[in-house]
């Protein structure tokens, strides 16, 4: 009765007279397999109301027919936009059981996200945090907010990481540092250790300057490949500054601009940190990746997937592009949807 999938379909579609029709719509996608190939679903017997909803739930104005041919792309668009997709396909499972074990995950978790496309797998997000976690893990940019999510992880076999990489508001917007200390184990890990502290104690500065600091903060350390961006959606923009390795993608909705660095070792004699602007576009996606990760990778490769949870799409790129003989982190940040 209380099903908070129920809930929300009612909230999407709401009114006691659209109930045969949503549990209609709820059964159509529980058949409909996670990889879906089916395109199109047919509902009929549609009374005005109900078409009226559903063509507003598409975004549609459209004279009423009794039966409606709709994408299931548009729809499940629509329903992940209000965070039912993945619920309304509880109890779907691949492997002939029961298939609790999504639709027990979502219940648990404070986020749920699904990403699966034919050929690319399945990946799924459940974030378990208390409600005041959630919140406060969104840092605020100029009344805009940001969300930020990544995979750091060390070498397999290695318990410290070489990475690392941290997250700070200024007053201009949203600071990202990723550092990749050279090698891997103890050293990198206090190489890149130092810059992250050194990266704290100066909030104010831009990226070029971060990078100055960074560098003579790490002298005495092995060194490190480090980039900083800073991006203030107001004006929408992302400033850039990096010494060695350190990938940067900004993806616009239909293709990625990568960033330049510069040539060198931060920590070691002489860099010439170079400061480069790149437009933030209206829902842009920043990844940062240190060179655990291959440079093949393109979000163009994967359909859908930039409007996902950033830490889903971290997670894909860790899963699909690590180079496993390395430390590896990705960095994903994007505007917070509303
Ligand atoms: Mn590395």
């Amino acid at each position: 009765m209380s099903d908070p999938a129920d809930a929300r379909l009612q909230r999407l579609l709401g009114g006691e007279h659209l109930a045969p029709l949503r549990k209609r719509l709820r059964r159509r996608f529980e058949r409909a397999p996670l990889d879906h190939a089916i395109e199109h679903i047919h509902v009929d017997g549609l009374a005005a109301e109900e078409h009226a909803a559903l063509a507003a739930l598409l975004g549609r104005r459209q004279r009423h027919t009794s039966s409606l041919k709709i994408d299931l792309g548009l729809v499940d668009g629509a329903l992940r936009r209000s965070g039912i997709a993945a619920s309304l396909r509880d109890g779907y499972s691949t492997s002939g059981t029961r298939g609790n074990g999504l639709g027990a995950m979502r219940r648990m978790a404070s986020t749920f996200d699904l990403y699966s496309a034919p050929g690319l797998g399945t990946a799924v997000l459940a974030r378990v945090v208390s409600p005041s976690a959630a919140t406060s893990s969104l840092p605020g940019v100029n009344g805009h907010r940001l969300v930020i999510s990544a995979v750091s992880l060390p070498k397999a076999g290695e318990t410290l990481n070489g990475d690392a990489w941290v997250e700070q508001g200024t007053e201009r917007g949203m600071r990202i540092l990723v550092v990749d200390g050279l090698g891997h184990g103890p050293l990198a890990n206090e190489a890149a250790h130092a810059a992250v502290q050194a990266f704290r104690s100066a909030p104010t500065e831009d990226p070029a300057a971060a990078v100055e600091t960074c560098h003579l903060a790490m002298r005495s350390t092995r060194g490190a490949a480090l980039a900083v961006a800073e991006i203030s959606i107001h004006p929408g923009v992302v400033r850039f500054a990096g010494v060695g390795n350190v990938a940067g993608s900004i993806w616009n909705g239909s293709v990625s601009h990568h960033t330049v660095s510069m040539n060198g070792t931060a920590g070691h004699g002489t860099i010439r940190p170079r400061e480069f602007s790149y437009p933030w576009p209206a829902g842009g996606l920043l990844v940062m990746a240190s060179d655990g990760l291959t440079t093949r990778w393109s979000l163009e490769s994967y359909p859908g997937l930039a409007s996902h949870d950033p830490a889903l799409v971290a997670g894909i790129l860790y899963r699909d592009h690590s180079r496993g003989r390395d430390d590896v982190t990705v960095v994903v940040a994007r505007e917070a949807k509303r």
